[in-house]
């Protein structure tokens, strides 16, 4: 078990400054939301603010308003009309999706699942799902629970969702953002065409780009067609994108980000620019380092379901239940394999488990650990961003000193100096699991050298014409 996390009024100047330098807000942004704008966007702090706020029969229901504020959203997708893809985004398109799935035969592999041709009634069964479930019906999960940030304030959220590690989403918080009127389909399409999104990834691992025009077109045409279309995952936007930086900020309830101590540079990847054509969508998986995130929609909707960190890994995942010639993509994993895995016997009753729908302008909180998996029910527009915190610290170290163990080092050297609170927190859990970090690192280096040598003898002595000695970080 961890050790006792300090209570989170106490995290000191320091988590206050790194929220303050965290990169994902520029200055701009902060100047135009203004760090004391009284707006919904940052949930009143002090008694005296909230009894200056009119009586809730005055301001109308909570959500009732930031609903009504962004119903407009999913009609004007509706109707953005994009034009054809140009015959040389047509060739890059198919180069980004053959590298993409290269194991799927060209181009049939793309729609063998016949997924869009049953679109509408999966989607319509879904979302039937997602509203028995919001009606409490057994066996479905249950609904997220839901809460306005004007009636959120930070410790409160910290004592009912982020210390006791259960997601919820939150109307409100992005109410004030330049986002909801610049990050509609055809206003990005006008600011940004020429940017280049990440889409995919080669089996090298290398990115596939494509700019953005392009992919929108792509979205209007072929997508329509294809089982899981390509996604923009994009986590370089800060550089190449700058503007979108301005036009969010992030939530008043994510303000530490204590990976920003160790600067840019060698910080793991923290935030994401996402565009989903509809049954795109990310398959279920844990976020990495036990970093905990927030993801708030700008356009479209998105289907969520979240398992409990205990929840059966080898089971939800649902390999098990592909059937011969099937796949496991998301719009799979929803329309095929969930029913069967809650159904299954092994499928743990008290296992907690959420499937909702996330709307415009509301933020999910997905803790750390959590299983989750989104299918994008419509095109969609959204931000997330990884962070660690000190609620989900010591986790995250315990994380980080394995797979990152360099970094890491770095990290707990700058805790040191900066928040002597968690470095004791490190001291602490490593004290407890036996855990040295310097001699971890020596004996990974050790083996290193020992697999070299092997090789080395191997191929018959010599150095061989490698890529030199310079030791590497596994990660
Ligand atoms: O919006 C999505 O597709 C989900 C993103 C997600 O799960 C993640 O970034 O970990």
């Amino acid at each position: 078990m961890p050790p006792p996390l300090q209570p989170d009024e106490d995290a000191g100047p320091a988590a206050l400054a790194s929220a303050a330098d965290a990169p994902d807000v520029s200055p701009r942004a902060g100047a135009r939301l203004g760090a004391d704008a009284s707006g919904p966007a940052r949930p009143p702090t002090t008694a005296e603010e909230r009894d200056r706020r009119p009586p809730a029969a005055e301001r109308g229901a909570p959500s009732s308003r930031s609903r009504a504020l962004w119903a407009a959203t999913l009609a004007s997708e509706a109707a953005f009309d994009a034009a054809p893809l140009s015959e040389r985004e047509a060739r890059k398109v198919r180069r980004t999706k053959r590298a993409d799935r290269p194991e799927l035969a060209w181009p049939a592999g793309w729609s063998r699942q016949r997924h869009a041709q049953r679109w509408a009634a999966t989607k319509a069964r879904l979302e039937d799902e997602a509203r028995r479930a919001e009606h409490g019906e057994g066996g479905l999960g249950a609904d997220a629970p839901r809460v306005h940030a004007s009636e959120l304030t930070l410790a409160a959220f910290r004592e009912r969702f982020e210390r006791p590690r259960l997601p919820c989403v939150v109307e409100g918080l992005a109410d004030e953002w330049p986002a909801r009127e610049r990050w509609g389909l055809a206003e990005l399409a006008a600011s940004a065409p020429g940017v280049k999104l990440k889409c995919g990834e080669d089996d090298d691992e290398k990115s596939l780009k494509l700019k953005l025009r392009a992919f929108l077109r792509y979205q209007a045409s072929e997508a329509r067609a294809d089982d899981s279309p390509l996604y923009v995952f994009d986590s370089a936007y800060d550089r190449t994108a700058k503007l979108w930086l301005a036009d969010y900020a992030v939530p008043s309830l994510f303000p530490e980000d204590l990976f920003a101590l160790v600067g840019e540079a060698r910080r793991p990847p923290n935030r994401w620019f996402l565009v989903g054509p509809e049954r795109s969508g990310t398959t279920l998986h844990t976020d990495p380092l036990e970093t905990s995130a927030w993801n708030t929609l700008v356009r479209g909707r998105k289907l969520w379901v979240c398992f409990a960190p205990n929840a059966p890994r080898a089971l939800v995942k649902g390999r098990g239940f592909l059937r011969p010639g099937g796949d496991d993509e998301a719009v799979d994993w929803f329309a095929e394999l969930l029913p069967r895995i809650v159904a299954d016997a092994e499928f743990p009753r008290e296992t907690p488990y959420y499937r909702f729908v996330q709307r415009p302008g509301e933020t999910v909180f997905v803790p750390h650990g959590w299983w989750h998996a989104v299918l994008n029910l419509d095109d969609t527009v959204a931000v997330t961003q990884n962070y660690v915190g000190s609620v989900n610290f010591a986790h995250s170290w315990r994380a980080t000193r394995v797979e990152r163990r360099k970094m890491a080092r770095k990290w707990r050297s700058l805790l040191q100096r900066e928040r002597p609170d968690l470095y004791a927190e490190c001291v602490a859990a490593d004290a407890a699991d036996g855990f040295d970090l310097d001699e971890h690192i020596e004996r990974k280096r050790e083996e290193r050298r020992r697999r070299r040598r092997e090789r080395e003898a191997r191929r018959g002595g010599g150095r061989g014409g490698g890529r030199g000695s310079r030791d590497g970080e596994a990660s």
